[in-house]
């Protein structure tokens, strides 16, 4: 369904049998490229939630700011690829051939939130950005092209997808609260960029 122009949402996408795949894919990535805290560009605070990436590039925040890089800030390692059933997913979901070379793993536990911001790194945004959610259910802030629009907000729960593109490609966006439930103590999303034109 459509949210807002160029914002699709498709509520419980993934069935339990492919969420449980993926689950396993992510603790092999875990291993690989240990979840970070990264920390917010000149205040030095440190975002509540934890991140790793997988794909030829990684988003990455310090001190010095925002950007992509090949390489884990820690291990110094390049990220490992991005699991084939992950790529699958893309494909289906936004029907282009071009593979995205960024996957994004927030991890929010019980108290984790993220301030309403733009997604505006990328080199194009012609490209749409994909988000996985699993686990634990998050209110998803949906905002406009300025900072002070006003927002609405959804539900994501475990297996939804979402769609950002055209219109809705700059929006600003956050998740203000996670709901842990007797079977999910935290959240997981993935988040597919294609980073460099
Ligand atoms: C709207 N992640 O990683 S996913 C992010 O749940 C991020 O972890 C949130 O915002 C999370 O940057 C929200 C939904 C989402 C992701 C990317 C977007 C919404 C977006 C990019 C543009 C517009
Ligand atoms: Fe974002």
């Amino acid at each position: 369904m459509l949210i807002k122009k160029g914002l699709e949402y498709h509520p419980h996408a993934l069935n339990g049998e492919l969420i449980t795949k993926i689950t396993k894919k992510l603790n092999i990535i875990f291993e690989a490229a240990p979840l970070f805290q990264p920390t917010m560009p000149k205040t030095g605070n440190k975002f509540s939630v934890k991140m790793t990436n997988c794909g030829k590039y990684g988003w990455v925040s310090d001190k010095k700011g925002y950007r992509y890089q090949e390489t884990h800030p820690i291990t110094n390692k390049n990220w490992p690829p991005i699991p084939e059933e992950l790529l699958n997913i893309w494909q289906k979901y936004t029907k282009l051939t071009i593979n995205p070379d960024c996957c994004l793993i927030n991890l929010y536990d019980e108290n984790a939130k993220m301030g309403l911001h733009q997604d505006n790194d990328e080199e194009d945004f012609s490209y749409p950005v994909l988000s996985i959610s699993i686990g634990a259910d998050a209110i998803f802030k949906i905002g406009g092209l300025k900072r002070n629009d006003k927002s609405s907000s959804i539900k994501l729960r475990n297996g939804d997808i979402l769609i950002m593109k055209e219109e809705s490609r700059l929006i600003y966006h956050g998740i203000s609260k996670i709901y842990p439930n007797e079977k999910f103590k935290e959240r997981i999303n993935l988040t597919f960029r294609k980073v460099t034109s």
